[in-house]
């Protein structure tokens, strides 16, 4: 691969402590690959699940942030974005990792064309009792209340959420659990037309063409690193998907 300048985008990663192989591949992506990219980009869902930054300390979390900070060290900006599964990734984290933290969605301006970015999990509006779930988790006042539970508390009522949201996800259609045409149209508007648009969650990787009120955007969905990793790489040539 040349090595003009670019960035790399990934998300689902879902580190966890049942995967090790996820967190050593994820580690050597960024040692082998992102050290020779400008910036790495991930959108969400890095963490299978993050109670809160007082977890900083649990060993995955700390052998994750020192990957990241050794990325940073070398040059690579590193940015993200919140997924459904750790949007309470905050401040101490982002320092610890030297990271920035970007609102969801962003619009960006790179190597030439306006990209926007985001997790995805809004977009789903076709999922009402998720959409709910949302709504009220991300507000400030639930997010005090939960975050001042004790952190044995915190974990043990995400492994009940967990199986409470298996349970519900296996009497949901596959439509009703991706993205909604018309919410990335209202999105693609708002934002004045990016030709770009990068997004996870879904964990369905595809590269969609979209004509919209005469102007043309392609949406990529980046996969999930559930069996093996992949990313997307960015130049001035446009978008290509990658294999770990
Ligand atoms: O994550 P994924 O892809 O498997 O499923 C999502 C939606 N589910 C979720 C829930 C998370 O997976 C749970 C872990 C997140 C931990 C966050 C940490 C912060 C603390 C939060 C603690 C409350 O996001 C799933 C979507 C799917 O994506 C596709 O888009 O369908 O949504 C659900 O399944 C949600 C249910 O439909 C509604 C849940 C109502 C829960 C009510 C409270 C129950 C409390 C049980 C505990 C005692
Ligand atoms: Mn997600």
């Amino acid at each position: 691969m040349n090595q003009r300048a670019h960035s790399l985008f990934i998300s689902d990663l879902h580190l966890c402590d049942s995967r090790p192989n996820i967190t050593q591949a994820f580690i050597a992506f960024l040692q082998k690959t992102a050290i020779k990219a400008q910036a790495l980009y991930i959108l969400g869902d890095l963490f299978e699940y993050w109670p809160g930054d007082d977890a900083i300390d649990i060993g995955l979390h700390q052998s994750t942030i020192q990957a990241l900070r050794n990325l940073s060290q070398q040059g690579v900006s590193t940015f993200l974005i919140h997924g459904n599964r750790d949007f309470l990734l905050g401040d101490s984290f982002a320092k610890a990792a030297n990271i920035t933290l970007l609102p969801d969605p962003s619009l960006l301006h790179l190597y030439g064309k306006p990209v926007l970015l985001s997790h995805g999990d809004a977009l789903c509006t076709d999922d009402i009792a998720y959409q709910q779930f949302r709504h009220e988790v991300r507000s400030p006042a639930w997010q005090n209340q939960f975050l001042s539970q004790a952190l044995n508390n915190r974990i043990a009522y995400i492994e009940q959420l967990r199986i409470k949201s298996t349970q519900e996800k296996s009497h949901k259609s596959m439509l009703i659990m991706d993205v909604n045409t018309d919410a990335v149209a209202t999105l693609l508007r708002e934002n004045a037309y990016p030709p770009l648009f990068i997004h996870g969650h879904t964990h369905r990787p595809y590269q969609h063409f979209i004509e919209l009120d005469g102007h043309q955007c392609e949406r990529w969905v980046l996969g999930d690193w559930y069996e093996q990793g992949s990313y997307l790489r960015l130049d001035a040539d446009g978008c290509q998907s990658q294999q770990l």
